[in-house]
């Protein structure tokens, strides 16, 4: 029984993710805060700026998935647990670290969980992103062990599970749905079952892929990831292959749990965990509406301002600057193309819009250095006096220009290694409101499972496959192009955002009224 108004919550909710959907910071006081500077997809721009010095500016949610979340959590009353990383935070606090948000009279209560620096070292860039995420990417040549050993990163991490679990404790009733976001937590589950009543859900939504037993097996910890894992009544992934490999994990490490691959659940210690895939999407209709709005002109100004010719033919890519994202294999194919097509040169510019991310942890680094040779590199070896082959920034692009840019581009590059779903092709296709543009996709991201027919595979590691590709697409006819791109805006349409969470609280809702303490409807 779901509401008129989009997607609605069964009991009442409690969200827990690591970012906070609204960051409180000193506003600008000519020091320059850089509020966009690591930001994981949420760039975000500051609202109340004031000018008094010290004053205190809030910032909203900018898309995706918190965006997504903030008004249905509005609309429930609900609570939302996260970690407070924003300057003044902590100066708006009311009672234990809450603070109502946002300040209308939908307001709900925003739980902030203080970490100290070295909190943040350990949980965050220490196991969450130098253990869980190159392992869950497979990459185990870039974790990293600290000191010869993650055992202080695993233990900081328990800690820091541990403080939400708690902060979650604080808020529970029986009617509650525990909704937990992300690698981030997955120790919590278990912590909250046991301190939440029983009539309580809790739910988990695994965002990046999950490994196969054999990198699995490199994670010292892994037998507590997944014991914290099995704590949840619903396990939710983007795709059936990332669940039917945590269940290998599981069969594999935990002699205890009995797995039903039939029924996609877990038996352990004495609880059942349904596994369930439903791939994400984003607000298709949003997007759809800011590219038809942006002046066809503001691409054109933008490029302009990259020296980049206003008729060229634009090939596109946007990434947050991480190695799971396939940016090296990509410039490669790029060069391979201007190798082979000489008739291109002056006529084709590849864009690539990267944002800093994670930038202390060193394989980061190494990343940044090695993708900037690399353009220097081919753009001094194509490149002429009026023309360079690659256009690459690190500049912040606020929304409206992205936008126009994916309007603009006539293709699209995402070419990851390995990608949890991948938001940036839904964004190209919600936003090419022209309808004629190509997208060439990864075979190993989440999101070729649901679009991949429409686009143009690739391998991101056979770069003369993947140099064909392009050149497929620099020659496909209009109305191909047009079929194509059809197809595509139906999908990414029919399985937005919305609909998206709509199927996880029916999933949730389905539990939380077996599981509840009366059944009187
Ligand atoms: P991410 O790895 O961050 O997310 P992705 O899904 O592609 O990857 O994008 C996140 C968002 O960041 C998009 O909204 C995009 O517009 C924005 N973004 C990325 N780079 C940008 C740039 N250079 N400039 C401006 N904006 C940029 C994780 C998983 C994914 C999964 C999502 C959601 O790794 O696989 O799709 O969560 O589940």
């Amino acid at each position: 029984e779901s509401d008129d108004d989009g997607p609605s919550c069964p009991g009442s909710l409690i969200v827990v993710s690591n970012r906070q959907p609204y960051r409180h910071e000193y506003a600008d006081d000519g020091s320059g805060t850089e509020t966009a500077a690591d930001a994981e997809g949420t760039d975000s721009g500051s609202a109340d700026e004031s000018p008094d010095e010290r004053s205190i500016a809030v910032d909203e949610p900018a898309g995706g998935l918190t965006a997504g979340l903030d008004p249905v959590v509005q609309q429930a009353n609900g609570t939302w647990i996260a970690w407070g990383d924003g300057e003044a935070d902590f100066d708006v606090t009311d009672e234990g670290n809450c603070v109502t948000v946002p300040p209308n009279e939908d307001a709900y209560t925003l739980h902030r969980i203080d970490l100290s620096e070295e909190a943040v070292d350990s949980y965050y860039y220490g196991f969450s992103n130098q253990a869980l995420w190159p392992l869950c990417h497979e990459f185990p040549d870039l974790i990293e062990k600290g000191d010869g050993d993650w055992s202080n990163d695993f233990a900081w991490y328990r800690t820091v599970n541990e403080r939400f679990a708690e902060a979650v404790s604080e808020h529970a009733t029986d009617d509650s749905v525990v909704w937990i976001q992300d690698y981030h937590f997955a120790l919590a589950p278990r912590m909250i079952r046991q301190r939440v009543p029983d009539g309580a859900t809790i739910a988990h939504f695994w965002h990046i892929p999950w490994p196969t037993p054999q990198t699995f097996a490199q994670c010292p910890e892994g037998e507590q990831i997944l014991e914290g894992l099995l704590g949840n009544d619903l396990l939710g992934f983007h795709v059936d292959r990332y669940a039917a490999l945590f269940l290998d994990c599981v069969e594999e490490f935990l002699a205890d749990a009995v797995v039903d691959r039939d029924e996609q659940l877990v038996r352990y210690d004495g609880g059942t965990t349904r596994l369930i895939t439903d791939a994400m999407g984003i607000d298709a209709e949003s997007y759809d509406q800011d590219a038809r709005s942006v002046d066809k002109e503001q691409a054109t100004s933008l490029l302009e301002q990259y020296d980049v010719p206003a008729d060229t033919t634009l090939a596109l890519g946007v990434d947050r600057l991480d190695y799971s994202k396939g940016i090296p294999e990509r410039l490669s194919a790029i060069e391979r193309v201007l190798e082979r097509n000489p008739d291109w040169h002056g006529e084709f510019t590849f864009f690539q819009k990267a944002t800093p991310s994670r930038t202390g942890i060193p394989a980061y680094q190494r990343l940044g250095e090695l993708v900037r040779s690399e353009v220097e590199r081919i753009n001094s070896r194509f490149g002429t006096d009026d023309w360079q082959p690659i256009v690459y920034t690190e500049e912040y692009v606020d929304h409206e220009n992205l936008c126009a840019l994916y309007r603009r581009a006539e293709m699209m590059v995402i070419s990851p290694l390995l990608d949890g779903m991948n938001l940036v092709a839904q964004e190209y296709v919600a936003s090419n409101v022209d309808g004629d543009g190509v997208l060439l996709l990864s075979d190993r991201t989440g999101a070729h499972e649901r679009l991949g027919s429409a686009t143009l595979t690739i391998d991101p590691t056979d770069t003369d496959a993947f140099a064909s590709q392009l050149e497929t697409a620099l020659s496909m006819p209009a109305t191909e192009r047009r079929r194509r791109m059809n197809t595509l805006r139906n999908r990414v349409f029919d399985g937005d955002l919305e609909s998206w969470m709509g199927s996880q609280f029916d999933e949730i809702r389905r539990v939380h009224t077996d599981s509840g303490p009366d059944d009187d409807e």
